[in-house]
């Protein structure tokens, strides 16, 4: 089986950071009592304790398997997607509850997001170099697919809330699109795509700083104020004429 090499200093730097996170997220939300407004803190601290767990794993050199193309023979970190599959629906779930989206709405981002983890997966074990492209292809148009639907109507439903709730699903929702977007980016420049323009190390780097950004960068502006997860979850009877 493969072992980690350098890039596993990486690896263990997202772990540090996932584990950090958590424990600040845990403390934030330990003195909440409103049921409404924990829901967006267990949301957040399983997304980072699931990324810590994989990152771990990926450090100690669990999940990462070789897969032969033609004549090359690649490392891949299949964790990672293990990682996304659980955490990208949760971050959209945070989101999807902070614009107040309908079920439907909820139910179709939560699917396509795992559509677009699944395929990705494919892509990155496919073992015919013109397939892995397709794959990353079909993945690619549920990613756009996604960013339209956050852009469109959950946007349009973020729109409905109260003046502070709207602003912040709006920073977080710039900065979901900015992060996501450099995913597929970051996986065609590296080693996954056969073009290797960026090598394993630096390709693991970046996917690090991108997963520490989108979980934790994400969390600590979900979770920073009070007052906004107050009026997110403020029952419409009781919310001002
Ligand atoms: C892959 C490769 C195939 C094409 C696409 C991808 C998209 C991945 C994304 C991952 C997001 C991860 C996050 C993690 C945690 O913070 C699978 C790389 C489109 C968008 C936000």
């Amino acid at each position: 089986m493969a072992q980690p090499g350098a890039e596993s200093i990486w690896l263990w730097i997202g772990a540090l950071g996932m584990a950090i996170g958590t424990l600040y997220f845990i403390g934030r939300g330990w003195s909440v009592s409103d049921v409404e407004q924990q829901l967006f803190y267990i949301a957040t601290i399983f997304i980072t304790t699931t990324a810590f767990a994989s990152y771990l794993a990926m450090a100690t050199g669990f999940g990462l398997t070789e897969v032969v193309v033609g004549d090359r023979t690649l490392d891949i970190y299949w964790a990672r997607y293990a990682d996304w599959l659980v955490t990208t629906p949760l971050l959209l779930f945070d989101l999807a509850l902070l614009a107040g989206a309908d079920r439907n709405t909820i139910a179709t981002l939560v699917g396509v997001d795992a559509f677009m983890i699944v395929t990705g997966l494919v892509a990155a074990l496919t073992p015919d170099p013109t397939f892995r492209i397709v794959w990353w292809g079909i993945s690619s148009g549920a990613l756009l697919f996604l960013l339209y639907v956050l852009v469109g109507n959950l946007t349009m439903q973020a729109r409905e809330r109260p003046g502070d709730v709207g602003n912040l699903f709006q920073t977080l929702r710039n900065l979901t699109v900015a992060l996501w977007v450099l995913y597929p980016v970051v996986w065609i420049l590296g080693t996954e795509s056969t073009l290797e323009l960026v090598p394993l190390y630096w390709e693991t780097a970046a996917f690090m700083v991108l997963d520490l950004s989108a979980k934790v960068g994400f969390g600590f502006l979900l979770l920073r104020s009070r007052n906004v997860l107050e009026q997110a979850t403020r029952r419409p009877a009781e919310a001002p004429a």
